[in-house]
């Protein structure tokens, strides 16, 4: 499994690297790319047309203020995308949040939490394991994994 990580900003580098973290502990390749929906329009545009020709399974974008960049890329591939609003103005990505997930009938974006990009990891690990049972079963480890813990901390709290 690719995917493709996207960011408006180095400003939104220490959220968007929870996703690079969560892709390294899984072992899955991915192509990050730094650029703006509008400072740098074209190269946006030149990484998501090709995108599936590239072998990506989805691609994540991470995005404050007039948060574009997540539809903007998801205009030019039929890939999904996974919308991350980052809080990066005094609207604390409430603004981020509203552009993102408000996206024309007919263009989904799925997103996230404000600074859910652990998340979005999470969710293109998911979608890449629909159809890679090895990642399939990595995931329902982490899964089990964190359950286990839960209830470790919560045999805890009863001693
Ligand atoms: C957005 O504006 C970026 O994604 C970032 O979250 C925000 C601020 O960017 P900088 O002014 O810090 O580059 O486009």
């Amino acid at each position: 499994m690719k995917v493709g990580l996207v960011m408006g900003s180095d400003s939104d580098f220490p959220i968007m690297k929870k996703a690079l973290d969560v892709f390294k502990e899984f072992d899955v390749a991915c192509e990050v790319l730094l650029a703006s929906a509008h400072r740098t329009p074209a190269v946006v545009k030149d990484f998501a047309a090709d995108a599936r020709d590239r072998g990506l399974s989805c691609i994540i974008a991470g995005a404050g203020a007039a948060a574009h960049l997540p539809g903007v890329i998801a205009s030019f591939t039929t890939l999904p995308v996974i919308g991350v609003p980052i809080d990066a103005t005094s609207l604390k990505g409430m603004d981020a949040l509203l552009a993102i997930v408000q996206m024309p009938s007919g263009m989904p974006v799925a997103t996230m939490a404000i600074n859910g990009a652990k998340n979005a990891a999470l969710f293109a690990i998911q979608i890449g394991a629909a159809n890679d049972p090895a990642l399939a079963a990595k995931y329902k480890t982490y899964r089990e994994d964190m359950a286990a813990q839960v209830i470790a901390k919560n045999k805890k709290l009863q001693e």
